[in-house]
């Protein structure tokens, strides 16, 4: 069956990139945000997850059956003002869900984030179930939420599947984020520019190509439940680099970017978030790899980029 999928934030840095893949692989998509995107191809609505009426007549005058919930403010943004933060990612995440049971929607897609670890999580090599303490209000509102999706699914309430995402490479303009400096470099390096970065040369995070993102949570969301061994988010990983070693990459590709550091209150947040990430349970329950590694990735994504 074509199923029939609502998305919330699909202005921003992931849901716009779901939104087409979704349209590809077959679905009707309905996109919804507070902000108008005109380069999506599908019905837009504007919709503030907090609206539960406005939730409930877009639902039943679009027949939908599946819910993308993407609506979040990031980690770095989200320091700025917390309580809002906690807000808009808990409370909006527990509206949705309660928007799918009004409606019986069976199936939601929810992105979880490497910001649920901590300093007490083993950070060089984080198992998928490690203990965690996250130190940003982001991580704190995601945990939060896992919590809430893992009972959702023990009682069989929703269908809730989700991904820990580390940082999400894509030609998308950045929007708040700790990682953000790895798409901010390729913006820079195409328009001939220096830039400053925020966090230092040697802070190694994980990352990976959106197309590979996108790739796994589908694979995600059409996998029968019995081959799933996790009731809670699956770790993902790609490859891990850091501010210098994206440098020598780029410099590698033909571009002369000049790097200057500048390193603020972020990378206190990138010390706190895994170097390196264990997905052996995601990679064998729903039989998938990366296609993208950090050489392709740059050249990929840099020549999507237009100024
Ligand atoms: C961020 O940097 O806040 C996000 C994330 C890792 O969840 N990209």
């Amino acid at each position: 069956m074509k199923n029939r999928i609502l998305i919330t934030g699909a202005s921003g840095q992931l849901g716009e990139f779901f939104v087409k893949s979704l349209i590809q692989d077959n679905n009707y998509v309905l996109a919804t945000d507070i902000r108008e995107n005109k380069s999506l191809d599908c019905d837009f609505e504007f919709f503030d997850i907090f609206n539960f009426e406005m939730g409930d007549q877009l639902i039943k005058k679009y027949k939908i059956n599946q819910v993308y919930n993407f609506a979040a403010i990031l980690s770095a943004k989200g320091e700025k003002d917390p309580l809002l933060t906690w807000e808009i990612n808990n409370a909006g995440f527990i509206n949705i869900a309660r928007l799918c049971l009004k409606n019986d929607i069976k199936k939601i897609f929810w992105p979880s984030s490497i910001a649920v670890f901590g300093h007490n999580s083993n950070l060089d090599f984080v198992k998928n179930d490690e203990a965690m303490l996250p130190e940003t209000m982001y991580g704190v509102s995601k945990l939060a939420c896992e919590k809430v999706m893992f009972y959702f699914n023990s009682k069989n309430l929703i269908d809730i599947r989700s991904i820990r995402f580390p940082g999400i490479v894509s030609n998308s303009e950045p929007g708040g984020g700790t990682t953000d400096y790895i798409i901010d470099m390729l913006y820079h390096a195409k328009k001939e520019k220096n830039y400053t970065c925020f966090l230092k040369e040697n802070a190694f995070l994980p990352m990976m190509h959106i197309d590979d993102a996108i790739d796994a949570s589908i694979k995600l969301m059409k996998i029968d439940k019995s081959s799933l061994s996790k009731r809670s988010p699956y770790n993902i990983s790609s490859f891990e680099t850091s501010p210098s070693r994206w440098l020598d990459l780029i410099k590698s590709i033909g571009y002369d970017l000049k790097m200057n550091y500048k390193v603020d209150y972020r990378q206190k947040i990138a010390d706190s978030w895994p170097k390196k990430v264990d997905d052996t349970a995601l990679r064998k329950d729903i039989k998938w790899s990366p296609k993208y590694n950090d050489l392709e990735t740059a050249k990929h994504i840099i020549n999507l980029i237009q100024l």
